[in-house]
């Protein structure tokens, strides 16, 4: 088959939602993007457990610690069902790492804000994974299959989490005077950071116009952001708290509310690294790295003594 036959039958099957699997072939930059966004998917999800780590041995109950302690094994376990989608395209898990502890790598802005009260785990739970799950429930239809697939089962357990923040700061919400007051600060620290989520304005989004070609993506930034503030601005009311946002608006016109200016340059500058706790979430990573050496060691070591007595067995 010449060059040109396999980039028809590539189009043909995006086309006709026919998933690219590992072994089709498919252009080099559709390669890349995937890997690009997969592994900066994979990132978010280990560098997402920090925040919510530091609450565990703090959490009010038996009941809540239970609660947070499996949201953040299953934070984890998506990482490792990412980085093996990603593993598929022809990387390794060791060149993502790399590329996360040497700062070539992304990850979601969102999580390098701190988690300074017990509501932030309410706030993380109901508008951080309220934005991750809008973003990954459209994942679900991507076109490289692996990816997709890994997406069905983080959904179902991504909605747990979105329940749980949610139900946390309902608790809070009708609680005392000053529970009341830290639900309302929490929502106000991760309001704005949380529609950064979304990602740059469409006109501003490098990778959008390919990707939705590709369709990678299936919904640009601002049609998810705006899905969002819609789903939220409704679930506030639920609580009794308010948004910080004095432009946050219902559009009776556009059938959506209108919202105030993201401010960009704060988003920018989190995501070249300056933001409050890029520096402490990388090396926390680092550390976290270094100190399981020994745990690769031994696998490896295992997996060598466990070789060399099959091949003797064999032998015999
Ligand atoms: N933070 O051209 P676009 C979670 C970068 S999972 C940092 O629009 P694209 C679960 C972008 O990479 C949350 N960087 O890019 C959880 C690009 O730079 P590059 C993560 C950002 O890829 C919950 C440049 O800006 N979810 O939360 C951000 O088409 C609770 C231009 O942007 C995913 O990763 C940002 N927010 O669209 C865990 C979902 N936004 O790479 C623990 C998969 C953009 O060219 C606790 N990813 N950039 O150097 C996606 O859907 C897409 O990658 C977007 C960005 C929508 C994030």
């Amino acid at each position: 088959m010449a060059v040109t036959d396999f980039e028809q039958a590539f189009r043909e099957k995006i086309d006709n939602e026919i998933k690219i699997e590992p072994k089709d072939w498919m252009p080099d930059a559709y390669r890349k993007t995937n890997i690009r966004q997969i592994s900066q998917h994979a990132h978010s999800e280990i560098v997402g457990m920090l925040p919510e780590g530091n609450w565990i041995s703090r959490a009010p109950s038996l009941k809540r610690k239970a609660i947070l302690l499996a949201k953040v094994q299953d934070e984890g376990g998506h990482g490792l069902y990412l980085y093996s989608a990603a593993e598929t395209l022809g990387t390794s898990r060791d060149e993502m790492i790399a590329d996360l502890h040497s700062g070539k790598a992304k990850y979601s802005s969102i999580f390098n804000y701190p988690s300074l009260t017990w509501a932030d785990m309410g706030a993380i739970g109901w508008l951080v994974d309220g934005a991750a799950i809008l973003n990954q429930v459209m994942l679900c239809r991507t076109s490289y299959g692996p990816y997709a697939r890994a997406m069905v089962r983080i959904c179902k357990e991504e909605s747990f989490h979105q329940r749980q923040g949610f139900e946390t700061l309902l608790v809070l919400s009708r609680g005392s005077a000053e529970q009341k007051a830290m639900c309302q600060d929490a929502i106000n620290r991760w309001w704005w950071p949380s529609l950064m989520m979304f990602g740059p304005k469409d006109s501003e989004s490098t990778n959008s116009d390919q990707s939705m070609k590709w369709k990678i993506k299936r919904k640009t930034n601002d049609e998810l952001r705006q899905q969002f503030v819609d789903m939220i601005a409704e679930q506030i009311k639920v609580l009794g708290m308010t948004l910080p946002d004095a432009d946050l608006k219902w559009n009776a016109t556009r059938n959506h509310y209108d919202f105030g200016e993201i401010n960009w340059e704060e988003f920018w500058n989190v995501v070249k690294g300056n933001g409050p706790c890029n520096i402490q979430r990388l090396n926390a990573r680092r550390k976290a790295h270094d100190e399981g050496q020994w745990v690769r060691d031994a696998a490896l070591a295992y997996a060598e003594k466990k070789r060399a007595r099959e091949q003797k067995e064999a032998a015999a």
